[in-house]
This record gives C-alpha cells, structure tokens and sequence, in this order.
C-alpha cells in the first residue's frame, strides 16, 4: 500500500513560535530577504560604479527584525548602527528610501545625499541620524532616555518642544524606551561603558542590543572583549537585564529581546541583549575577509546563515511551502528592482546646497532679534554670579533647560541640602539651582566628559535645551568626538531633520599663579574651527548675562567660554540687565575709542588692552580696543573698521601664538586689508608652550599689560 504522504501543519502554539502567528513568521522572513537582496543589489551597484561604498548587515538579519518588530515605529527612539538594515525596514523605512541613500540622492530622508549608505536616519520614525563613529550613539541613546523619564515628569517642558522648529517630531509616550546597537568592537569604545553606567545608575529604559559577529574589521573578539564575551563581561552593572541568544535565529531572538524590552518598558532598568550573529561579506566592499578568516570559520559561518536556516524552518513547520517561498522571493526580487531603477534616476542634490543646514534656519542669533537694552537692577554681580543668575531666570522661564556636569548640583544626596550650603560647581556658576529647581533639572553626573556632551546631544535631539559643564577646559578631550563629529554636525549630516541646540559651559583659561599645565589652557581655535558650532567668549559680567541668554534661546550648539580669571574680578562687574536682555553672536564691542593704533582682541586680554589704552593715552597715543565676544561667528566689519580708521593694529590672544585664534584674524586682516595697513599686523600671544607650575612663568600663558604696551610702541615706530 503506497503510504499516504504527510501535510504538516505548523502547530503555531508550540512554545518555539513564543506566540508569533503565521503572518508575523511570514513577515519576519520577508524582511530578513528584503534586508540580504537590498545589500546584494547594492554590491552589484558598487561593482557597476554606480555607488561608492557598501556596507551590508548580512548575517545580522534575524535578529535585527526581530527587534525591529518588538519596537513601536514612531515611539521608541532608535539609535542604530550601520548593521541594522532589517531593523529599519521593520520600523517603515522603505526599499527605495535604503536605496537613495546608497546613490546619495537628494531625496534621501536620512541626509540627502550627504552620508555613506547605511548611516540610517528617519524622524518619522525617530531613527536619531549616525555618523560613522562606532561607539558614540550609546552615550546620546542616554541622553534620549533621560528625556524620556524627564517628559514624563514634565508635560509642560514637552509642550514647549512641540512648539520649538522641528518640534513636529518631538514626541513622548508612555512605556517609550530607547534602543541603541553596535558590533562587538564599538563596545571597547569608552562611551559604551560611560552609558552603561549611566543608564544602571538611572534606571533608564535603554535597550543595548549588540550584534557580535565575532570580529571588527579584521579583529576577533578574543582581542576585543577581556574574556571573549561581552555579555558575560557586563555581567556585574547592578540592575543591567542580560540575555545572550543566537542572533542568526529569529524565534530565538524574538523571545531574548521580547523579554528584554519588557523590562525596560516596566521601567526596571536597562537591559542588554548580546547577539551570536555571522559576517558573511567580509566588513565591508572594501575588505577582503579571506585574507584573515580561514576557510573552515567561513564555512562554519556559512551553516548558520539566518536566511537559509529560517525558510528551511517555515517550509519545514509547514507555514511555507517551496512555491510560496519562491513566490515571496519573486516579490521582493521585483520589489528590489524597481526601488533600484527609482533610486537610480533619483535627483542628486545641487552643488551649493552643501551650505544649507550648517546651523538653524529658523533662529539667527546674529540677527537684530537679539539686540536688546539692559534693564538695570540690584548690586553690581561678578561674572560667576552672573552665571547662576542668568541660568536661574531661562530655567524659570524654561522648563526645557537642563543643567549638569561634574559638580555642578548642590548637592546630589538631597537630604543633605537642609544642613549644607550646597556646592554648586567648583566655581560656583551653578550654586543654588539644584535648590530651587529640583534634582531632576540641575544634576552631578559621573566624571566623564564625552557621556556629559553625548548625553546633551540625546538631550537636544528629542528637544530639551541642556546647559552641561565641562569643569576645566584642560579636561575637554574625552568630549572631543562627541563634539565635533557630533554635536556640531548632527543638523547637517541629517539634512536638517535633527539638530543639537545644546549649550556646553566651559572654564577656560590661566587664571591662577600655579594652575600649570592642566587648569590654565587654552585652544578655543579648535573649536572654532567646527562648523556648526557658535563659540562665544564674554569677558564681562554684562555680556556673560546677554551671550548665554543668546545661547540658550538660540537653535544651534554653543560652546559658551568662561574665563576662570575673570570670574570674580571687580572691574568687569555689572547689575544684573533683566530676564530678558540678549546679546547677538558676532558683534564687537568697542571698548575704548581711540585714533592711532587698534587692539583686537577677547577674554581676559580685554582688560589689559584697556589698562594699556590707558596708560597710552596719559602718553599721547590713542589705542581703540575691540572686545569681539564671539569668536564664530566673527565680527568681521567691526575689525574692518578699526583697521580702516587706524592702519596699525594688534591682534591680542591667550590661544597659542601660532595656529591660535588671533592667528587667523591676523592672517585675514594681511590677506583682505593689506592696503588699508601703515604697519605689520603684529601678534601679541601666549607663547608656544605650556604654562608651568613656577609662579614667574605665570605670563608665559596669559600675556601681560607691558607686552600690549611695548607692542603698541614698536607698531608707531613704523
Ligand atoms: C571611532 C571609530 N573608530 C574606528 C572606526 C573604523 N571602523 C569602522 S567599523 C569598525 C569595526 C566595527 O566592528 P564591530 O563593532 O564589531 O561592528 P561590525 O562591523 O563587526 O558589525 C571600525 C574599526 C570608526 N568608524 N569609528
Ligand atoms: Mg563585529
């Protein structure tokens, strides 16, 4: 008797399909396909020329769309990694929108052409824009996750963002959590364990999904990660979910992340889950993984492909036959093909719109809407009481602004704030505002710096306006990524989907006989020299008062420089000008008037070119001294103008003497005003070299009044 043949029937309430119906199964598969043939069509397009680089998440598929599918498209905030392919289609993301950003079409959602391939980014979707950086998405991935808890606390603050440009994409919801991936590699980078440590200490609802596939470029993970296992090395992070799974199997995947996702939504934590995923494609198009993986570890690999394991498994379970998995291939194949030739004919985006995005279009902070008269009131106030004071009046008017760092809370066990006088930053600029404004506005964070940035870029990103402190400008540097690939980047890699209005505070300078080398530096032309950045110097209270309300109320990232010696000083004092008065980003001021020779300059210089004018003038030279205040941008007619009226000037500075700021001034004074000059434009500068401990090389950094003098008197000798 011919035996009857068998139809199996997927017995869907098996504890191995954890609850997924057949469509979803279905679903899964599709996009695990869409995912690999979207990377196959793109590495036929670079082997064509028709794209410059590609970057697949083969291998990566089944776990990625399993988290995909657990995520809310348009609630959770995702901070992905280029691997995540699978992941963003899950969310909307569409074939032809993957496919304009490999051509670097105009149309492109994630930054209009400006990015390599695979740089995901989509508002719609709340896909925060990448950069290339491996590692810097998990400290920003905290500061959105601290926005999360602090909406939820504060609806009037989330109001207020939706009322900000691009406010149309700030949102909050309930049970929200926040997701952020990368390789086993990224998770050497220090910001990986900066935000775990954040996000166990807060509690924050973070999802870390890491997609191990055992190597970074050319490097095994046995040298990456101490022990081999990330998941086991972050073992002891108190409060930390961990879940290792095979990431090459969807069902498996599906249950670790579902039930890591629960606990970040039931608020319990951050969870991690760390993924056992294959490489199949080597790096990238641009590597050659044969030269580094034996031939057995890439046939192993092979064996656990997540696409042949998966249709096997639907066909086998019976939820596929061989037809309907040809059929769905076809589909996709088709599908493929047709975003393909869409993306191909795709607009590119023109040459001078490269310009558009570098900073807001909505907010001009050089603009007359900022020029405002002070409204004198109270006793005269230091520069860091001008701080505080000014910071104290946004946040009342506010709620959106933040303010953290390292010590900058009264005091962060707030039980001790009914014995205690409170601290308040190691200058006092903060003191009292943990005090009057609570402990989820005005923070201490831990001691890392590129977390404080990173954290503000999550901050800005979703809408707050943190105000974060660098303690001491010489500590600046484990931020420095953060802020130049980064912060000032963000609007302009997205295309002007996301942006960074976050004000970073920085004590700046040599203030103190024995500061040395690392409380008395200075390089603000390091900064200024980032696009996106507005960089700010007041060297009085007044102007402290006026530029940081600027710099609050303004849409782009700030870096506001505090000079430490002129914190307290009695001669640039001023009465507090009013909750509302503004100073406008790149206008001089004129400080003193005079007809024969002009001093340029800013910070703490400023005062000693008034105290050389001085002395001058009882001796018959007239010195006019310009204070720029900002520094980018640049008050660039005002210098013109000096210069017209006197032909002799001096560019004064504390930045080193050669490649520093005035340097720059300098060079572009010679270069566009040579005509208009009776004299040499001389430098009067820091030296080139540190400032020691010994109390009487204290001038080597801060120049003194004697040197503007001298250099005022070799200048009228041409
Ligand atoms: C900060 C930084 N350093 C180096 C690189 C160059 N780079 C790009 S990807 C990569 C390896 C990443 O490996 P892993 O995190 O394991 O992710 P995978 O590519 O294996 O998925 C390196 C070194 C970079 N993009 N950013
Ligand atoms: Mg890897």
């Amino acid at each position: 008797m011919a035996s009857q043949t068998r139809i199996k029937v997927a017995k869907l309430d098996s504890p191995k399909m954890h609850g997924l119906d057949r469509d979803t199964l279905v679903r899964l598969y599709r996009t695990m396909y869409l995912s690999r043939k979207l990377d196959d069509r793109e590495i036929q397009l670079k082997r064509q020329n028709k794209i410059y680089f590609q970057i697949s998440s083969a291998g990566h598929e089944a776990i990625t769309a399993a988290a995909g599918l657990l995520l809310r498209p348009g609630v959770d905030w995702i901070f992905p990694y280029y691997r995540d392919r699978a992941l963003c289609l899950m969310l909307g993301v569409t074939p032809l929108e993957t496919l304009l950003q490999a051509v670097g079409a105009k149309d492109d959602p994630s930054s209009g052409g400006r990015q390599m391939p695979s740089h995901w980014g989509h508002p719609e979707w709340n896909i925060v824009s990448r950069s290339s950086c491996t590692g810097t998405q998990f400290v920003q991935a905290v500061g959105a996750a601290e926005a999360t808890v602090y909406y939820q606390e504060r609806p009037k603050a989330l109001a207020k963002a939706k009322k900000a440009p691009l406010g149309q994409y700030v949102s909050y919801e309930d049970n929200e959590i926040v997701y952020v991936s990368s390789g086993d590699g990224a998770t050497s980078e220090g910001e990986f364990w900066e935000s775990l440590n954040t996000a166990c200490i807060k509690k924050l609802p973070m999802f870390y999904l890491i997609e191990d596939n055992g190597y970074a470029i050319s490097v095994p993970v046995e040298v990456q990660t101490a022990g081999g296992s990330i998941s086991k090395l972050v073992g002891s992070f108190s409060g930390l979910h961990i879940a290792e799974c095979d990431g090459t199997d969807p069902l498996e995947s599906y249950a670790a992340c579902r039930e890591a996702i629960q606990y970040c939504r039931d608020r319990r934590g951050p969870a991690l889950v760390h993924a056992q995923v294959t490489r199949p494609y080597s790096h990238s198009l641009s590597d050659d993984e044969k030269l580094y993986k034996s031939a057995e570890e890439r046939e192993r690999e092979a064996h656990r492909d997540p696409l042949s394991k998966f249709s096997l498994f639907l066909v086998r379970e019976g939820l596929l036959d061989q037809k309907q998995i040809e059929d769905l291939e076809a589909q996709v194949d088709n599908e493929v093909r047709e975003a393909a030739d869409q993306a191909l004919a795709a607009a590119e985006p023109s040459i001078d719109s490269i310009q558009v995005n570098v900073y807001s279009p909505d907010v001009d902070p050089t603009s007359f809407a900022f020029e405002a008269e002070p409204q004198y009131h109270g006793a005269p106030k230091t520069m860091v009481e001008m701080v505080a004071a000014t910071l104290s009046d946004e946040m009342l008017r506010d709620e959106r602004i933040t303010v953290f760092g390292e010590d900058v809370a009264d005091a962060s066990r707030e039980e001790n704030l009914k014995n205690v006088k409170g601290k308040g930053g190691v200058f006092k600029a903060t003191a009292g505002l943990q005090r009057k404004f609570g402990a989820d506005r005005v923070f201490n964070s831990p001691l890392a710096e590129a977390s404080i940035v990173g954290r503000a870029i999550g901050m800005a990103t979703r809408g707050l306006k943190p105000v974060a402190e660098i303690q001491f400008f010489d500590y600046i540097w484990p931020a420095m990524m953060q802020i130049r690939d980064e912060l000032c980047v963000m609007r302009w890699r997205s295309n002007g989907a996301f942006k960074c209005p976050a004000v970073i505070r920085v004590a700046i300078g040599g203030y103190l006989t024995g500061g040395a080398v690392y409380h008395s530096q200075s390089g603000e032309s390091i900064f200024t020299h980032c696009p996106g950045l507005r960089v700010v110097m007041p060297s009085t209270a007044l102007d402290v008062a006026g530029l940081l309300r600027t710099a609050i109320r303004c849409d782009d990232p700030v870096m506001f420089l505090e000079h430490k010696h002129l914190y307290r000083q009695p001669y640039n004092r001023s009465e507090y000008p009013g909750p509302d008065y503004t100073v406008p980003f790149g206008k001089a001021r004129v400080v003193t008037e005079g007809s024969d020779v002009s001093i340029i300059t800013y910070g703490a210089l400023v005062h000693r070119a008034e105290v050389a004018a001085a002395q001058l003038g009882r001796e018959g030279t007239s010195v006019e001294v310009i204070d720029l205040r900002s520094l980018s941008p640049y008050d660039w007619e005002a210098i013109a103008a000096t210069v017209r009226k006197n032909h002799r000037v001096i560019v004064a500075y504390e930045d080193m003497l050669s490649w520093g700021y005035g340097a720059e001034i300098a060079a572009r004074i010679a270069d566009e005003l040579f005509e208009e000059l009776d004299a040499p434009v001389r430098r009067v500068a820091a030296m080139d070299t540190f400032c020691a401990y010994q109390p009487n090389l204290e001038d080597v950094i801060l120049p003194q009044t004697s040197h503007l003098i001298n250099a005022v008197k070799r200048l009228l000798e041409y």
